[in-house]
Order: structure tokens, then sequence, then C-alpha cells
């Protein structure tokens, strides 16, 4: 209840920020976007991961607001990057299911990216776990989201229950394959087939791939051998706020 009232005032006081994080071409190691990930900038405990709040914005239905904030938040830090002429620079959002289901949020996204004509650079990342809980309604949102101009990614790929029936119907652009199984890799034949069949699957039906949680070459490299298409770790780049982000990547 404490922590309720606390992150009421967190929403008022503009004590939250987005991080930013860079995926990079996994051939060619270029800059291809940014996940955009949320932090509370507590008074006294200094920064808070998402993992401890977004549970209670969610239960408390205060993540309404607050995903509006990050959705709006995230495509102006894209137009900043278009004003300083960078081109073709994505951001990522997160999306929780507790969002997706609400009556208002195509609404809201429309509101927000329908005036860019599908001219914008905002993106969304869904969790692969609550995608499949109501797939019918799940579908018909995140079409809507592309017809706005967005690319879906499906994260934490590999850790929920797709069938594949359902997985080729979903409108979606990207599969970012879990870290566990990024982690897993250098030492488990194994994993190697495993994120070779989801590559192969993956490219099949059209969608592209990134790797998350990569944290070593050994890594990086298999990656780009099993033909993953984007990388992202704390190899090539730690969530940053967005002035590190910019001295360090776009400079
Ligand atoms: O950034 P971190 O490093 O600790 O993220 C922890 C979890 O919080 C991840 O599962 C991530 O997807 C989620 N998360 C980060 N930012 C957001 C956000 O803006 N909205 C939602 N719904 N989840 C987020
Ligand atoms: O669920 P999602 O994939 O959105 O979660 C992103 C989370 O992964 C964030 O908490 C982010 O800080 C974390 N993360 C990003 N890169 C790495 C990495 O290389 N290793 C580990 N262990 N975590 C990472
Ligand atoms: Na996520
Ligand atoms: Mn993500």
């Amino acid at each position: 209840v404490e922590l309720e009232r606390e992150l009421r005032d967190a929403a008022e006081n503009e004590q939250f920020e987005l991080f930013l994080q860079p995926k990079f071409e996994s051939a060619s190691r270029r800059l291809s976007g940014a996940e955009a990930l949320i932090r509370w900038r507590h008074p006294q405990r200094g920064l808070v991961s998402p993992a401890e709040f977004i549970p209670v914005l969610e239960e408390t239905g205060l993540i309404v607001d607050v995903g509006a904030w990050v959705r709006r938040r995230g495509l102006e830090i894209s137009r900043r990057w278009r004003d300083m002429g960078i081109a073709g620079l994505r951001i990522a959002v997160n999306v929780s299911v507790q969002e997706l289901r609400q009556q208002n949020f195509v609404a809201g996204c429309t509101e927000l990216l329908a005036p860019a004509g599908g001219d914008h650079d905002l993106d969304f990342e869904i969790t692969e776990s609550m995608l499949m809980d109501d797939i019918h309604q799940n579908i018909g949102v995140l079409q809507a989201l592309r017809d706005l101009g967005s690319r879906i990614a499906i994260d934490d790929f590999g850790t929920g229950y797709s069938s594949l029936n359902y997985l080729s119907r979903l409108p979606a652009d990207s599969l970012k394959i879990d870290r566990s199984f990024v982690a897993l890799l250098a030492q488990s034949p194994d994993t190697v087939s495993l994120v070779t069949n989801i590559v192969n699957l993956a490219h099949s039906l059209g969608l592209r791939v990134v790797a998350e949680g990569v944290e070593d070459e050994e890594q990086a490299k298999l990656l780009r051998l099993l033909r993953c298409d984007e990388v992202q770790g704390f190899l090539l780049g730690r969530p940053l706020p967005l002035e590190d982000f910019e001295r360090s990547f776009l400079a």
C-alpha cells in the first residue's frame, strides 16, 4: 500500500525514466535500434528495477497511465534521433498483457501514432507466454499496432508454449530468443540445435530473429553462424540513460 502510494507520486513527479539498450545487426554489428526499459529513480532508494514495480503497477491499474507515458516517451526519443539526422533507428517498448487487454489500448496507440501516418519508429515487444492466453483477441490488437506502422517482436521466445499453428498466424515481425538459451549456447549442443531450429522456424515464417542476453564473443560468434539476425546484450551494450546511450552509440 505504501509502495502503491509511492508509485502514484512517482508518476506525478516524473521519477520514471526510460533506459535504452542497443540492438545490432548480427553480421555487420551495425546499430539497428534500441529497447526501452523503464527505471524508477526513487528519491531514497535510487534506481529501482521494473521487476519490482511493474507487477504492482499491474495490480493497481497504474500500468495504464505509466504504459501510455512509456509509449509517448519512446516516440519522443525516436523523433529526437530523427531530428539529429539519424535515420532508421527504431525504439521498441515493452507491453504487458494487462495493457494489451485494456479496452482503450488500441485507441490510445492510435491517438499517439495515427498522426504520423505510419512514418515513425516506435515498435512493441510482447512476451510470448502471455500472448497465448487470449490468442484471438491478441491477434487483433497486434494487427492494429502493425496497421499503425509499428513492428512487433515476440519477446522471451522459447519460454512459452506457442503452438506452431498460432505462431504462424501471429502478426509479428521478429522473435526474440530468450536469454536463458543464449546463456547455454556455448556449453550445450542441445541448445545449439534448439536455437538452430528456432532460427529456421522463424525465417520460414518470415520473421527476423533477435538474440537477447548476449554476454560474450563466443555466443555472438555462434549466433552469427546460426544466422540470427540481430543481437542484444551486455557484451554490446547495457541499458543506459538517454544521454549515455547517445554518447556511446550515436556520437
Ligand atoms: O530492465 P530489466 O532489466 O530489469 O527489465 C525487467 C523486466 O521488466 C523485463 O521483463 C522487461 O520486459 C520489463 N519491462 C521493462 N520496461 C518495461 C516497460 O516499460 N513496460 C513493461 N510492461 N515492462 C517493462
Ligand atoms: O523480458 P525482457 O527481454 O524485456 O527483459 C530485458 C531484461 O534483460 C532487462 O532486465 C535487461 O536489463 C536484461 N538484460 C539485457 N541484456 C542482458 C544480458 O546480456 N544479460 C543479462 N543477464 N540480462 C540482460
Ligand atoms: Na520484455
Ligand atoms: Mn524485451
